[in-house]
């Protein structure tokens, strides 16, 4: 495995801006187009306004590779499609039995979890939270709140990402927008 220098990050616990910043990853609506439960808002939003940007990433440049632990923090800008707040694309890892853990910075967010035999989970995350995703389990944050919500991240090196399963799938739970309150409700498009 590749022996590495140790190093530092400054990360504005506010923004999540990382210093020195070594890479960002930036995620629009219109690369999650089908994502979205209300499809139809997905589209007027495009037409009318343009692409959002509804999340960045700063990440640190590691090898990905066992041993090495990844870490990034990401900023999910506030915001709904339809009645759906803005959130991740989410993901298994591509090894499932890696797990991770997540450190709320700024904001009000949650994350969403589901495991492959159909358990559900939600852990609601504000600044402090630190929230554990098990080995196995799929992941998606939203940010429920009207600030950036702004969270740090660490996971193992070699676990890779599948955003295929998640794509295809979908989530089975929906953070939503019920009239001023947050509601989890059943996604009618999980397959
Ligand atoms: C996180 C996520 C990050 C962005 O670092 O990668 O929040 O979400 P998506 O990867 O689903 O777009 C993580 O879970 N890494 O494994
Ligand atoms: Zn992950």
């Amino acid at each position: 495995m590749t022996i590495l220098q140790p190093f530092k990050t400054e990360i504005d616990l506010k923004t999540g801006v990382f210093t020195p910043e070594t890479g960002i990853i930036k995620r629009y609506l219109s690369q999650m187009r089908s994502m979205f439960a209300d499809t139809d808002a997905v589209e007027r939003i495009l037409a009318d306004e343009g692409d959002r940007l509804l999340y960045e990433v700063y990440v640190t440049k590691l090898p990905e590779e066992a041993g090495q632990i990844l870490h990034c923090t990401t900023i999910i800008h506030p915001g709904k499609i339809g009645s759906e707040f803005h959130m991740t694309k989410g993901h298994y890892h591509a090894r499932r039995e890696e797990g991770e853990v997540y450190l709320g910075l700024s904001g009000d967010g949650c994350l969403v979890m589901q495991t492959q035999e159909g358990a559900t989970d939600v852990q609601f995350m504000k600044p402090g939270t630190a929230a554990y995703v098990p080995p196995y389990w799929a992941h998606r944050t939203v940010n429920i709140g009207e600030a950036p919500f702004v969270f740090f991240a660490a996971w193992a090196g070699d676990a890779g990402h599948d955003y295929g399963t998640i794509e295809r799938d979908g989530f089975r739970k929906l953070i939503v927008d019920a009239g001023g309150r947050v509601e989890v409700t059943d996604n009618p498009k999980y397959r």
